[in-house]
């Protein structure tokens, strides 16, 4: 860390980070500790979690919460044997191979990972979003996407289906940690395309029998061209990362293909989201009985 970690651990604490792990790979076991013991009081304070990295003997002196071990370290059963059953086991997880061993060995949690080429720790191979695409549609566990993961690709993650990201660099490179945690915390809770998505969906599902609905969207009166039963799906006013963003989850979502879809981000991408729906994906699986469907914005 720039800082130490310690400014930036207490700066992310208080821009409302909940689970902190201690990584600290060049310390004395004594140094360890006593910077254990210190985070420890801070997660405290803050009402987080803390997570020892690595060693579950420290993570027992420290009071920490849990013990996070990677693919070289001691086990999940063995550092179960020393943090007992009352505290989390977290493990890295590359493959899907190994988070599945995981689940069997007992573990409270998972690392996914890495995502993204990362400074942080070197590996042989990336893993990426397939991993987290798989571990996603298998595991059940809480789970943690980690490596590289920053600002930028946070929407491309929880496309991939992630809920919960681990990060360091992001934060810790950061000249302002706290402001770098807040600003991580805010994407996260903006909500995914996914989930936009899916509000069209039920929105759609609760009306199917109206027929369509119209918003003030100018790509409304361009309906009359679209096949019967589309759905336009108008995001109001978007960016151009979203609404492609959207656009990839309404392919993501391997829903029933039925029907055309046209995503619609109003005054930003229009024209050219709206082309991309009706030639190269005609469809959003949803079907109406009478005609197209119209989601205007201001609908959900
Ligand atoms: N395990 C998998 S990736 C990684 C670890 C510890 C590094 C994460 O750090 P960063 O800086 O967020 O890529």
């Amino acid at each position: 860390c720039h800082h130490g970690s310690g400014p930036a651990i207490r700066q992310a604490l208080e821009g409302g980070v909940r689970i902190v792990q201690l990584r600290e790979k060049e310390l004395t076991d004594r140094c360890l500790l006593e910077a254990a013991c210190r985070v420890r009081e801070w997660t405290r304070e803050a009402d987080s979690l803390f997570i020892m990295n690595d060693r579950p003997d420290l993570a027992v002196l420290a009071e920490a919460d849990g013990v996070h071990v990677g693919q070289d370290e001691l086990s999940v059963r063995d550092a179960r044997r020393i943090v007992g059953p009352h505290r989390l086991v977290g493990v890295s997880t590359h493959t899907i191979e190994q988070a599945r061993q995981a689940v069997l060995d007992g573990a409270d949690y998972l690392g996914v990972g890495p995502c993204f080429a990362t400074s942080t720790k070197s590996f042989d191979q990336l893993a990426g979003l397939d991993f987290v695409r798989q571990v996603a549609a298998e595991i059940t566990l809480p789970w943690f996407a980690i490596g590289g993961i920053s600002l930028a690709n946070i929407p491309a993650v929880r496309v991939a289906g992630a809920s919960r990201f681990a990060v360091s660099s992001a934060i810790c490179s950061s000249p302002t940690p706290g402001r770098a945690a807040v600003e991580l915390l805010d994407e996260l809770r903006a909500g995914t395309a996914q989930e936009r998505l899916l509000k069209v969906k039920q929105h759609v599902r609760r009306h199917m029998d109206a027929g369509w609905f119209a918003g003030a969207s100018d790509v409304h009166q361009l309906r009359p061209k679209t096949p019967p039963g589309t759905v336009i799906a108008d995001l109001g006013v978007a960016s151009a990362a979203d609404a492609i963003d959207f656009y990839e989850s309404l392919e993501g979502m391997r829903v029933r293909i039925d029907n055309p879809a046209v995503v619609d981000p109003t005054r930003s991408f229009g024209a050219g989201v709206f082309e991309i729906g009706i030639l190269a994906r005609p469809d959003a699986g949803l079907r109406t009985p009478r005609g197209g469907i119209i989601v205007g914005s201001t609908d959900f």
